[in-house]
């Protein structure tokens, strides 16, 4: 791997693939843990998804109640292995340490929903520092093969930079208004300057184990799942010692 390329490609983008990075053996004993704990909730039968018990919650609360369905497994905790550490650790040249000791499984049956960038929940999962400092990274693996506009997390590459362009306005607000990010969501598929910043909604999509590497300051979100399978990643986050 070549760490030079892959530090300054994360620095500037706060995301980062690692295509393949585990094997397809490894996460294959994943996907199959998380399967036959689907079929033993009565969450699929005859090969077929059955979200019954889920339609009454809007889409994006469902990833979560599955994940409380299904619980923790060991089989996919052993995915964010010693490697993936060492690795985010060469990456912000850093100790990191896991802030929970189980990863959180991300799973989005079919939506039936048309593929959309609109009414989606950006957010960050803590407050950026003050100072332009990265506070940690958030791993993400594909357990399965997620194919785009398949339900994968999308991130805001080159966010955590929007932080710090003003003293007086945070990410969220930038976008809200110096930007037509709110009413044109689908330009930002590809490179637009915000603040002379370059923004880019990256979406995790790949192959059964690949893993995505991000900066914690980078804005994400869930997103419509508008295929036929169901999307299954997994992630935990790590903070600086
Ligand atoms: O992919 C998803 O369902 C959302 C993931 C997310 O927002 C998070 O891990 O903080």
């Amino acid at each position: 791997m070549d760490l030079e390329f892959h530090i300054d490609n994360f620095s500037e983008q706060g995301i980062l693939a690692l295509r393949g990075f585990l094997s397809r053996k490894t996460v294959a004993v994943a996907r199959a843990a998380v399967l036959s704990e689907l079929s033993r909730l009565n969450l699929k039968a005859n090969g077929k998804f059955v979200s019954a018990k889920l339609q009454d919650l809007p889409v994006f609360q469902q990833t979560e109640r599955l994940g409380q369905m299904v619980g923790r497994l060991e089989q996919v905790d052993r995915l964010f292995s010693d490697d993936l550490l060492a690795t985010m650790s060469a990456l912000v040249d850093a100790a990191l340490k896991p802030t929970l000791p189980q990863s959180q499984i991300l799973l989005s049956f079919p939506h039936k929903l048309d593929w959309s960038l609109n009414h989606l929940n950006w957010h960050l999962d803590l407050k950026p520092p003050r100072v332009d400092q990265i506070p940690g990274v958030q791993a993400f693996v594909l357990i399965d093969d997620v194919p785009p506009q398949g339900g994968a997390t999308l991130a805001l590459a080159g966010s955590h930079k929007l932080h710090y362009v003003s003293h007086d306005c945070n990410a969220h607000e930038i976008l809200r208004r110096n930007s037509d990010f709110a009413t044109h969501p689908e330009k930002y598929l590809k490179t637009q300057l915000v603040e002379r910043t370059a923004i880019q909604i990256v979406e995790m999509s790949g192959r059964a184990g690949d893993v995505f590497l991000m900066d914690l300051r980078v804005l994400h979100s869930p997103s419509i799942n508008s295929k036929r399978n169901i999307r299954m990643m997994a992630t935990n986050r790590y903070l600086k010692r």
